[in-house]
C-alpha cells in the first residue's frame, strides 16, 4: 500500500484491522476507497476509528462499482504491499541521496538559520552580572556536588615521571582514515550508525529479536522493530506519526496523545535517530506501546583528587573577545590571582580542555571582518599560542569548533598544524578531533563542540540554547551526538559513524551556545563551558545572552564556576 494511503488513514486517525487491510489492498482504487470509508464511517468527534473487514464488505456491497467508469491509473499502483522496501532507502547506495544543506555559520548564509529567537524563552540573565555596579574581578559564583578526595591519590612516581600527566586519547577521529565525503558513502554511513545503535538496542529485553519491517504483515500480536526515523509529524488530531525504516522496509508508528508519557517520549524523537518500537500492528500502522532509546546506564562515579578546567568559545581575534578577563583567568590558573580559596583550586588544576571556537576565524559569516581585531587566521592562532603559552604545568587539550580552521563537517579533524604552528610548538598542548574522548587520570571526558544543539533547540519542544543540559541528556540517551542529518550540523558521510556515543563518559563537555550549564545526570557531569566573548551583533539580534568569562572547574569532583569579569 502506498505511503499516501497510510498517511490518509493516519491523518484521519483511522486504523484498520487485518481483514480490512487485506480487503482494501485488493481493491484497484484503494485511495478512493479509503477516502470514501473515512468520510462515511468516521464521526467528526470520534477519536480513533477502527475499521473492520466486515465494515469494508458492507461498504463495498452498498457501493458496487460502476463497471463503466474508467479506472484512474493514478491509483492502480496504490494496492501494492504495505511494508515493503521503500523507493528511497538510506540503506541502499544511490547517487541521488541527500546532501548536507549548509556548512556554515549562523546568520545570513542559509535562510533556514534565520530563526526568531525572540519567540523562544528569554534567556536567564545572571542577575549578578547585571545588577552589580562594583564587580569583583574573580568570584566563585556556583558550587555544586559533594565530590570526594581519593585516598589512593596519584602516586609520586606518576607526578614526577617524564610526562607528569596520566592522560590518554581514547577516541580521536582525526587518527582514522577519512573518506573524501562523497555522497555514495552515505549508505555506508547510515549503515554504520544503524548497526552500532541496533546492537545497543538489542541488549534491551524487549528488543532482543526485532522483526524485519518487511515481515510485520505476518505478525498478529506484539511487534518490535528497530528502525531509523525518517519523519516525525503530527496527525490532524494531534497524535504523533513516526515513520521508521530498517534495511527491509518502512513502517508508520502511531503514538496516541492520550498515552501521555509515551506521547512525551514521542515529542523528543528526532529525524535520523535509531529507535526501538514495541507495539501492536493495526493494519497499516503500528500502535506504539513503547519507544525505546539505546539509553545510558547510571555510571559508577570516579573519585577525583585533582581539578579540570573547561573552556570553549574563546573567539580570539574577535573585537568582542574579553582580553582583560582572559588575562585574569591566565593569572588565576597559574596560581597568581584571587584569594586563598581561588588559589587552592588553581593549584589543583592539572588539565584544561578547550572545546572549540578557539579563534573567531575569518569569513565564517558575511561581514565578519568588521567584528575582527585580528583579520588573519594565522595571526589569530599565533595570539592564541601567546595566551595559552603562558600556562605552565597543565595539560591542555584542544578540539575544533565551527569557527576554527580545517574541515567543518563532523567529525572535525584536529586543527591542522599548518594554521596553528605556534600552538603546536607548545609542549603541553594536545590536539584532538571534534568529537573526541580523552582519559584524564581514569576520568573519561567526552568532548563535543555542540553544533547539533542548534538543531535540537530549533526542532524539539522544550529545548533551548539556554538549557543545553537537557539536550546533552537526550544525546546520551540516543547515544548520538548529532542525530539530525542534513540540517544545521554538517556531517561527513564517513564509513564509520564517529558521532555514535560508543562509550558512556564520566564527563561530557560541550560549548558552542556561549551559555554555561551544569548538571549531574546518572553520575555523569554534563558541562557547558560558555565563552570568553561578549555579546555579538548576531547574538543581539537573536537575544542570545552569553555567560561570558565564567569558567567551570571540576574540583575534586565538585563543580565550581569562577567568574572573571
Ligand atoms: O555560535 C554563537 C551562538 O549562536 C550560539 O549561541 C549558538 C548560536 N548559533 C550558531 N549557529 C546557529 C544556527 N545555525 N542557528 C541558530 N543558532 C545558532 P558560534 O558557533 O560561536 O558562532
Ligand atoms: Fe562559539
Ligand atoms: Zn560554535
Amino acid at each position: 500500500m502506498s505511503e499516501a494511503i497510510i498517511n490518509k488513514f493516519a491523518d484521519a486517525d483511522v486504523l484498520l484491522d487485518d481483514a480490512a487491510y487485506q480487503k482494501i489492498q485488493e481493491q484497484k482504487e484503494s485511495l478512493l476507497l479509503v477516502e470514501a470509508l473515512i468520510n462515511q464511517l468516521k464521526l467528526p468527534n470520534e477519536d480513533i476509528l477502527i475499521i473492520t473487514g466486515a465494515m469494508v464488505d458492507e461498504y463495498l456491497d452498498n457501493n458496487k462499482p460502476d463497471t463503466n467508469s474508467p479506472v484512474s491509473d493514478e491509483y492502480i499502483n496504490d494496492s501494492v504491499g504495505l511494508m515493503e522496501a521503500p523507493e528511497f532507502s538510506r540503506f541502499i547506495v544511490s547517487e541521488s541521496q541527500g546532501e548536507v544543506k549548509n556548512d556554515g555559520h549562523p546568520g545570513t548564509k542559509d535562510p533556514e538559520v534565520e530563526i526568531d529567537f525572540s519567540k523562544k524563552d528569554k534567556p536567564e540573565i545572571n542577575s549578578e552580572i547585571n545588577s552589580k555596579t562594583e564587580k569583583p574581578e574573580i568570584e566563585i559564583i556556583k558550587e555544586e556536588g559533594t565530590g570526594t578526595i581519593s585516598s589512593n591519590s596519584i602516586t609520586s612516581s606518576e607526578t614526577t615521571s617524564a610526562s607528569p600527566f596520566n592522560f590518554e586519547v581514547i577516541k580521536d577521529a582525526s587518527r582514522k582514515s577519512y573518506t573524501n565525503g562523497e555522497i555514495k558513502d552515505l549508505s555506508a554511513y547510515f549503515n554504520s550508525r544503524y548497526h552500532k545503535l541496533k546492537e545497543m538496542l538489542q541488549r534491551k529485553k524487549d528488543l532482543k529479536s526485532p522483526q524485519p519491517i518487511q515481515e510485520l504483515e505476518n505478525i498478529q500480536d506484539v511487534v518490535n522493530v528497530i528502525g531509523m526515523v525518517n519523519e516525525v509529524r503530527n496527525t490532524k488530531n494531534n497524535h504523533k506519526l513516526i515513520e521508521v525504516e530498517d534495511e527491509t522496509g518502512t513502517a508508520s508508528v502511531l503514538v496516541h496523545n492520550e498515552n501521555h508519557s509515551l506521547f512525551e517520549d514521542a515529542e523528543r524523537v528526532v529525524k535520523d535517530e535509531v529507535l526501538g518500537v514495541v507495539g501492536t500492528r493495526k493494519g497499516s500502522l503500528i500502535m506504539a506501546s513503547q519507544l525505546i532509546n539505546p539509553g545510558t546506564p547510571r555510571i559508577d562515579e570516579k573519585e577525583m583528587d585533582f581539578s579540570m578546567v573547561f573552556l570553549s568559545d574563546t573567539h580570539i581575534g574577535s573585537s568582542t573577545f574579553l582580553g582583560d578577563a582572559f588575562d585574569r583567568f591566565i593569572k588565576w590558573i597559574n596560581g597568581e590571582f584571587g584569594d586563598k580559596e581561588h588559589k587552592n583550586i588553581a593549584n589543583n588544576v592539572r588539565y584544561l580542555i578547550l572545546a572549540g571556537d578557539i579563534v573567531d576565524g575569518i569569513g565564517v559569516y558575511p561581514h565578519q571582518d568588521k567584528e575582527l581585531v585580528i583579520k588573519d587566521i594565522y595571526e589569530q592562532y599565533a595570539e592564541a599560542a601567546r595566551l595559552f603559552g603562558e600556562i605552565d604545568d597543565i595539560q591542555i587539550i584542544i578540539t575544533p569548533g565551527n569557527h576554527d580552521a580545517g574541515r567543518l563537517a563532523e567529525p572535525q579533524p584536529a586543527i591542522p598544524e599548518e594554521y596553528a604552528a605556534d600552538l603546536y610548538k607548545l609542549k603541553n598542548v594536545e590536539f584532538v578531533s571534534n568529537p573526541s574522548m580523552v582519559n584524564l587520570e581514569g576520568i573519561n571526558v567526552l568532548i563535543y563542540h555542540g553544533r547539533s544543539f542548534d538543531d535540537f533547540a530549533m526542532t524539539v519542544k522544550g529545548m533551548s540554547h539556554q538549557h543545553t543540559e537537557l539536550i546533552m541528556k537526550e544525546l546520551l540517551e540516543k547515544r548520538h551526538l548529532a542525530p539530525i542529518y542534513g540540517e544545521r550540523t554538517p556531517l561527513a558521510s564517513e564509513v564509520e559513524d564517529h558521532l555514535v556515543i560508543d562509550e558512556v563518559p564520566h564527563v561530557f563537555h560541550t560549548g558552542h551556545v556561549h551559555i554555561n550549564s551544569y548538571k549531574k545526570y546518572k553520575g555523569i557531569h554534563l558541562v557547558n563551558s560558555g565563552t570568553f566573548q561578549s555579546q555579538t551583533e548576531f547574538q543581539k539580534i537573536y537575544n542570545i545572552v552569553p555567560t561570558a568569562a565564567q569558567v567551570p572547574v571540576l574540583h575534586n569532583g565538585n563543580m565550581k564556576v569562577l567568574k572573571f569579569n
